[in-house]
């Protein structure tokens, strides 16, 4: 088997989490090349995580360079439709985390050029649909355990977030993978999105409105409340239940250990996503590289995925603001993304 050798753009903290997955977790892939704005950037984490690769003057040499064949965006999400095009226009695979682009005009230009090179070339970062307990719940939903979905009961739930984190990032970087994960559980697309917002919580800061309940509907009428927390203070935790015709399926608890103590009997959580999630991290780029090896593409999320989600952000944004339903207004599925 042949293997993949990446280029990876942005050595932020979750490019350096990339960037270590890649050098020393995932067999038949590599890590030959990286690149940074800020050149001290990349070669700090070149030198923390003790790395052999290559660091560029800019993202079109990396992608341009004959030894690379798969290109990680790992930069701010404004930043990554640019790029993208770039490595699609020049035929490489492309990883790019959550959000495919962060307007549905320049997801649609991605999607575009996607379909012009003939092939797909794009995997978009939505790793809960690598994570066993959303998988298991897919497999019961699928071979009809429940019978048809009715209803998705939800939540998300942040121990805590800094004062950069704004109102809309609730949509736009939390909500966005239920967005992701829910639609894709039950094989349907949304028709509408609403967000209200009960009593604030004092832990958020003056700025920002949490918690939010954010209610989705899909095409065939399944109704999905996600409740958004990002000031929790207990852990990271993640929750899901879905309720069908004949039966109700829920993500299971978390593996950690049980305590039990003079308080009683306890369970520790996880406090962050990293952990929460982290074989789903490993295994999105382990099915990233076996599905180009197998089939010449990647099989994951995929560039019309990531349009899908950004269609709902904007609507879910609008909401906000409004606090009324905003329909989702998604354009017909072509046929290469079926
Ligand atoms: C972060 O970007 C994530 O991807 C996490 O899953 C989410 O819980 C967090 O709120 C986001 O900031």
């Amino acid at each position: 088997m042949k293997t993949l050798r990446f280029g990876l753009v942005g050595t932020g903290w979750i490019g350096k989490f990339h960037m270590d997955r890649l050098a020393n977790k995932i067999s038949d892939a590599e890590l030959v090349a990286v690149y940074d704005y800020k050149k001290e950037l990349a070669e700090q984490a070149v030198k923390e995580l003790n790395v052999e690769a290559k660091i560029y003057e800019n993202d079109t040499e990396l992608i341009n360079a004959d030894n690379v064949d798969a290109i990680v965006v790992a930069t701010p999400g404004f930043a990554h439709k640019d790029t993208v095009l770039k490595a699609i226009r020049a035929g490489k695979y492309v990883f790019v985390e959550k959000p495919l682009a962060t307007t549905v005009e320049d997801c649609l230009e991605i999607v575009e050029a996607e379909q012009q090179h003939g092939s797909k070339l794009v995997q978009v970062g939505f790793m809960r649909r690598y994570d066993k307990g959303y998988i298991q719940m897919k497999e019961a939903i699928d071979t009809d355990l429940i019978g048809e979905p009715l209803m998705i009961v939800a939540a998300h739930r942040n121990p805590a977030v800094d004062e950069n984190y704004t109102t809309d990032m609730a949509i736009n970087d939390t909500l966005i993978h239920e967005i992701d994960a829910l639609h894709w559980l039950v094989g349907d697309d949304y028709e509408s999105i609403q967000v209200t917002f009960p009593k604030k919580s004092s832990y958020a800061l003056e700025h920002l409105k949490d918690p939010q309940i954010i209610t989705m509907t899909t095409k065939s009428g399944i109704v999905m409340t996600v409740q958004v927390s990002v000031n929790i203070q207990y852990g990271y935790d993640i929750q899901c239940e879905v309720v069908g015709e004949k039966g109700v399926v829920s993500l299971p608890e978390i593996p950690t250990i049980q305590y039990r103590t003079e308080e009683g009997l306890g369970q520790k959580f996880y406090h962050d996503f990293q952990e929460r999630f982290g074989e789903a991290f490993d295994e999105e780029f382990i099915n990233f590289v076996k599905s180009i090896q197998h089939d010449g593409k990647p099989a994951g999320p995929s560039a019309w995925d990531g349009y899908v989600a950004t269609t709902t952000v904007e609507a879910g944004i609008k909401s906000q603001k409004t606090e009324k339903t905003e329909k989702t207004e998604l354009q017909e599925r072509p046929k290469f993304y079926n």
